[in-house]
């Protein structure tokens, strides 16, 4: 049975706030709650267990430090890592980063084809997440087949209920989305994202027990309504 991971959050920096001793040797995860790119470097943190290695310094996206963009991360986005006098950013490069540049588990299979499959679905997180927002946008559109790609995925390799036969960083790329699509598609088209997809009911079961990922997730409500926000308006 996974331990559940105890830390307390610290409070989110805005406009007033002070930036950390930046380049101290800290090695610090600019990151947002709600933010689902954020998130995937977040559960890679804890599913290595370099919760005491990687500091969260988490930032208001709506009230956002000058300091952040200025002296930081010039896109002025989360995620980004300080580590060895850097920064970096990218949240698929970053979960790459973090789990080739820490110690914990890694969190790929060693079997070189799943790998490679691996690395065609981590490609494919871009195109599943702007296919699923055009059909939420639009009210003809039909909803499910970004849904019928994960569907068909678990079977490559019929060793479920993960993408790769094991808990894996690709995992860690879908689930902040699906998590956010499935709340989305309900609320706002009436759309079930289970219904006729076993698989995806039984990987979206196996995530909710991984402490690693459990720890991120944020009152669903609260991210419905960032969600509508940002699409709506
Ligand atoms: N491609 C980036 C996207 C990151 C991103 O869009 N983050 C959002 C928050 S969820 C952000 O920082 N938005 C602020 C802005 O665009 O000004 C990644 O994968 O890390």
């Amino acid at each position: 049975m996974a331990v559940a991971i105890q830390e307390t959050l610290p409070t989110p920096l805005g406009s007033t706030s002070s930036p950390p001793s930046l380049f101290d040797g800290t090695t610090r995860l600019y990151t947002n709650y709600q933010c689902p790119y954020a998130q995937r470097v977040w559960i890679t943190r804890n599913a290595k267990g370099l919760q005491d290695k990687i500091e969260l310094v988490p930032i208001d996206l709506q009230d956002r430090p000058v300091w952040y963009k200025e002296k930081v991360y010039p896109p002025n986005k989360v995620p980004a890592l300080e580590h060895n006098n850097k920064i970096i950013g990218e949240s698929l490069d970053l979960i790459k980063y973090v789990d080739s540049n820490f110690e914990g588990p890694v969190l790929l299979p060693n079997d070189p084809e799943k790998r490679e499959y691996g690395e065609e679905l981590l490609s494919y997180t871009d195109t599943f997440n702007k296919s699923v927002y055009t059909s939420i946008k639009d009210a003809n559109a039909e909803d499910g087949a970004p849904f019928d790609y994960l569907e068909n995925a678990f079977s490559k390799f019929g060793d479920g209920p993960f993408f790769l036969g094991e808990f894996s960083q690709v995992d860690i790329a879908y689930a902040p989305f699906v998590e956010r699509f499935q709340l989305l598609l309900l609320d706002v088209k009436k759309y079930d994202i289970t219904i006729g997809r076993p698989k995806l009911v039984a990987w979206i079961e196996e995530m909710d027990k991984i402490e690693a990922y459990k720890h991120t997730k944020r009152d669903p409500q609260l991210l419905v309504a960032t969600l509508k926000r940002h699409l709506f308006g």
